[in-house]
């Protein structure tokens, strides 16, 4: 945003030398701005008009998103009462920027003068000015002198040194990557970010071995503050300051530093008007901070990787950034921007989506990412750290520390696997137990982000869990795509495997899990289905209850017609047919056949399930969020043991998933399992004015485990020596060895024993 009265009435004229003088002395003359009256918005953009007209109003527009949904901007008062005569629809995020930057300021203040601005062991417990920043690199080398050094990677137009660590224990001449942030000055939760992540290689080398491993063959770069001039000026004056502090000339300040960089500058999304927050400066690497990390790029050969962190939105964002089209290497990229996703999932359970820029976010040109990738082919990303618009810019504290940590789980990856060229990824994760005595097929993707996948290098290697002998190796099938198939090895039931990947390109060999020692676990069960019913026949479910006294939207078993509120497909089971409260009507509202009135109930037959260890499982549907007194309903699920005379309740559905949800739970949670086991759904419109509509799907089941084999003493899963032996020493006794329950372990029972052998 500008605020030219201030830029105006210190009418500075351009100064060569002196800079960082001067640009203090402004800071004394230029009271900090506080945008009182300034309500932080998110309209949403339902048409070019919406979009026209936001643009038009808003002081900025602070996620720069030109498309349909929703975006926050920044309104005053007056532009305020002009949007709410729009029509466009739109939520108040902040009504008033200004006590909440006033609060921040004064606390800002009040934490710098304590530290006495060097921020002491609890330096992630804040935010912290460059000086702060600065000092913490300086202990950092001083700590450890045989891992971090400080370069300078240049000068900004103030003259303030534009500084970064490095941290490696490689050889000279080994590759490494560049995690910088902060081109954007009022986006602090990017700067802690990567301080968190040179503060974790700290703490790790020599203490975990992905880091260790990491460092004794790569370097890592860390340059926290591209852009110190702007940064400062966030803490002295506009909190909410983005570009650089260029003096344009005619009245406005600042370039964006990531429209600048030289790789398709000038293109869409960077804007030519110098009072834009977007403004592209007047020529590529116009601006010393930008052509600074430019000339980076060109003195670092042997650089494979890169992250620009940014804030907010929780989004990891891999080039193009000035074309909607895909680069060549899109699915390898995007394999590598969703592996990071998953490493931040992992860490702290934060959703962050993953994809190219364009497509994802925005167009945006002359961006470091662009360039990174475009004139250096470095695999490039963009991170947008939190949050996701709650607080945007002015992030809480208390979100340093998950922040800087899920962050740094994926800037561990972007190395490791920038370092070795291929990316390994498991949709879904590994699986924690598969199907007892079969081979069962593992489908993983394996891309190349850098250089080419050596052929028959995707590999897994098993063996039995806590054996010692070497891997069994078995490559894995390409079927194309990215895809390969590993045979995961047959394994009796009740036993486990542990098991890794490898891939490799002329670069190197990437693992998963990626610290050497350490692999996955699967153990191997049986599943046996004791009940199904897909509902494509009638099995007998009974449709109402006493008590029922709902007037319409009964439960019925039908191929569903679809509505808003309503499926238009089963659950994707064998057929077509489910249960649904009512039919709905072809191009019918959300509430045609809804439930009305009262209860419906859906009572299935008896159930035979008598072991202990069975599992019911159903698929259901609800929703309940639309209408006139939304979410006012539920649907008990409920379960009883002696054939209906009482019941207990498994869930009471609220979730308005508007989709096919599973469900399993043991049912001996909350019934004795027996051979008279009912299940009932209980879709109820008790308020008024509520749409409810559910749906009922594939109820089954199950028994998972391991079926008990007479004579397996020990319980490994085969009769041996082992279980003779024990039942030799029991001879004679009643007990567990007493195999037919006799009374005593006599013959009888060996014969048993030696019948079940091998
Ligand atoms: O617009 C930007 O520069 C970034 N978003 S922000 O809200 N932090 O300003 C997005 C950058 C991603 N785009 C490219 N790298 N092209
Ligand atoms: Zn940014």
């Amino acid at each position: 945003m500008q605020i030219p009265s201030f830029a105006n009435r210190l009418a500075l004229s351009t100064l060569t030398c002196a800079l960082v003088l001067v640009a203090s002395a402004r800071a004394m003359f230029e009271p900090p701005v506080f945008h009182d009256g300034v309500s932080v918005v998110r309209a949403t953009i339902s048409s070019a008009r919406d979009l026209k007209i936001l643009l038009a109003l808003s002081k900025d527009t602070l996620t720069h998103r030109l498309d349909y949904g929703p975006a926050e901007f920044l309104f005053d008062a007056s532009a305020m009462k002009a949007l709410a005569k729009t029509g466009i629809a739109y939520e108040v995020m902040l009504a008033d920027l200004g006590p909440v930057l006033r609060a921040d300021f004064a606390a800002r203040e009040e934490s710098a003068n304590a530290e006495g601005g060097i921020a002491g062991a609890d330096f992630f417990a804040d935010f912290r000015t460059i000086d702060q920043i600065n000092a913490k690199m300086d202990s950092w080398v001083a700590a450890r002198p045989d891992l971090v050094s400080s370069f300078v990677a240049g000068t900004s137009l103030e003259g303030r040194v534009i500084r970064g660590v490095r941290f490696t224990k490689a050889p000279a001449g080994s590759p490494g990557v560049l995690f910088n942030s902060t081109q954007h000055a009022r986006e602090w939760g990017a700067a802690v970010t990567t301080m968190f992540v040179g503060e974790s290689l700290i703490a790790g080398y020599g203490v975990n071995p992905r880091i260790t491993q990491l460092l004794d063959q790569a370097w890592i770069d860390v340059i926290p503050v591209v852009n110190p001039d702007g940064y400062v000026y966030t803490w002295t004056t506009n909190r909410l300051w983005r570009k650089n502090r260029r003096n344009n000339g005619d009245g406005t300040w600042g370039v964006d530093l990531n429209r600048n960089w030289a790789f398709q500058w000038g293109g869409g999304g960077a804007s030519t008007n110098p009072n834009d927050e977007t403004y592209r400066g007047v020529a590529a690497f116009s601006e010393p901070e930008s052509q600074a990390m430019g000339d980076y790029f060109i003195a670092h050969p042997t650089l494979v990787g890169h992250i620009d962190f940014h804030s907010y939105s929780q989004l990891v964002l891999s080039p193009w950034g000035y074309t909607t089209t895909f680069p060549a290497n899109n699915d390898a990229l995007v394999a590598l921007g969703h592996d990071m996703k998953d490493a931040i999932a992992r860490t702290t359970g934060a959703a962050y989506v993953a994809g190219p820029i364009a497509s994802t976010l925005y167009i945006a040109s002359g961006s470091a990412v662009d360039h990174a990738y475009g004139a250096h082919g470095v695999p490039s990303y963009t991170i947008e750290v939190r949050d996701k618009g709650t607080y945007g810019f002015v992030m809480p504290a208390s979100e340093i520390l998950p922040t800087g940590s899920e962050n740094f789980a994926a800037a561990l990856e972007l190395a490791e696997t920038t370092l070795v060229g291929a990316v390994i990824r498991l949709n879904g994760g590994a699986p924690t137990t598969i199907e007892a005595g079969a081979s069962v097929a593992l489908i993983a993707e394996i891309r190349a982000v850098r250089g080419t996948l050596v052929s028959s290098s995707a590999k897994l290697f098993h063996r039995p869990q806590g054996s010692t002998a070497p891997f069994t190796q078995v490559v894995g099938s390409d079927l194309g795509s990215g895809q390969f198939n590993f045979a995961l090895p047959a394994t009796a039931c009740g036993a486990t495997f542990e098991w890794y990947l490898t891939a490799a390109t002329q670069y190197g060999t990437a693992r998963l899990p990626h610290t050497s020692d350490v692999q996955f676990a699967t153990s191997a069960s049986d599943s046996s289905v004791l009940y199904e019913d897909t509902f494509e026949t009638n099995l007998n479910w009974v449709v109402g209850a006493t008590g029922d006294n709902a007037t319409s939207g009964l439960w019925t078993r039908v191929d569903p017609i679809g509505t808003t509120a309503q499926p238009e497909n089963d659950s994707a089971d064998a057929g077509a047919f489910c249960f649904v409260t009512g039919q709905g009507v072809v191009a019918g509202a959300a509430g045609a056949a809804d439930v009305d009135g009262g209860t419906t109930s859906l009572t299935s037959p008896a159930l035979n399930a008598t072991d202990p260890h069975a599992v019911l499982s159903y698929r259901r549907w609800y929703s309940n969020n639309l209408g006139g007194a939304p979410n006012a309903d539920s649907m008990p699920v409920q379960i009883s043991g002696d054939g209906g005379a009482t019941w207990a309740t498994v869930e009471d559905v609220t979730e308005n998933a508007s989709a096919w949800v599973e469900r399993q739970f043991p049912i001996a949670s909350f019934v004795q399992p027996t051979a008279n086991l009912k299940l009932r759904f209980q879709a109820r419109d008790l308020a008024a004015g509520s749409l409810v509509e559910a749906g009922v799907d594939t109820v089954r089941v199950l028994l998972e485990g391991c079926p008990t084999v007479a004579g397996d003493l020990n319980s490994d899963g085969v009769v041996d020596a082992a279980d003779l032996a024990i039942l030799l020493n029991g001879w004679g006794a009643s007990g567990a060895t007493d195999l037919d329950g006799s009374g005593a372990t006599d013959a009888a029972d060996l014969a048993l024993l030696l019948n079940a052998w091998g």
